[in-house]
């Protein structure tokens, strides 16, 4: 069995979170998420809408997402990746070159983002509104 992981906070989910999930799940058989706690978000320097929980909760909903684990630092990948047996690690091309240092522990796919749409552009329309 071919295994996926991706990282990220998925807060306020929208269809360049969708596309990612989609595009990651289709590289392999099982897609694992790390999903991004409130503390390390701080970490991110990001405020998230939603809780941890309920970010979560909504990512284990999708039809393209097998497990969901809690992402509490940049540094656990490597771990993550050995203790799930991963063979490919996904993130969306504005990490590019970011996480190559992954290469020695499994394939690196960073993939197009979609374009015009993001968390902070869907939170600056709503205050717009
Ligand atoms: N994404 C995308 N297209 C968008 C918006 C996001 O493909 N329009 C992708 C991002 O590239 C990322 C994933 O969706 O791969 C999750 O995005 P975020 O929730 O913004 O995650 P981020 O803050 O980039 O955290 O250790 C990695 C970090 O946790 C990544």
């Amino acid at each position: 069995m071919k295994k996926v992981i991706t990282y990220g906070t998925f807060d306020l989910l929208h269809v360049g979170h969708i596309n990612i999930l989609r595009r990651a799940k289709e590289l392999g058989d099982y897609l694992i998420v790390g999903i991004s706690t409130d503390e390390f978000n701080k970490i991110k320097r990001k405020e998230a809408h939603y809780s941890f929980e309920h970010r979560k909760f909504i990512l284990e909903a999708i039809r393209y997402v097998d497990k969901v684990i809690p992402e509490y630092a940049w540094e656990q990948k490597v771990t993550d990746i050995k203790t799930y047996g991963v063979d490919t690690f996904v993130m969306g091309d504005d990490w590019k070159g970011k996480f190559d240092d992954l290469k020695k522990h499994c394939d690196v796919i960073y993939l197009p983002r979609t374009e015009g749409i993001s968390t902070s552009l869907i939170k600056e329309n709503i205050k717009k509104q």
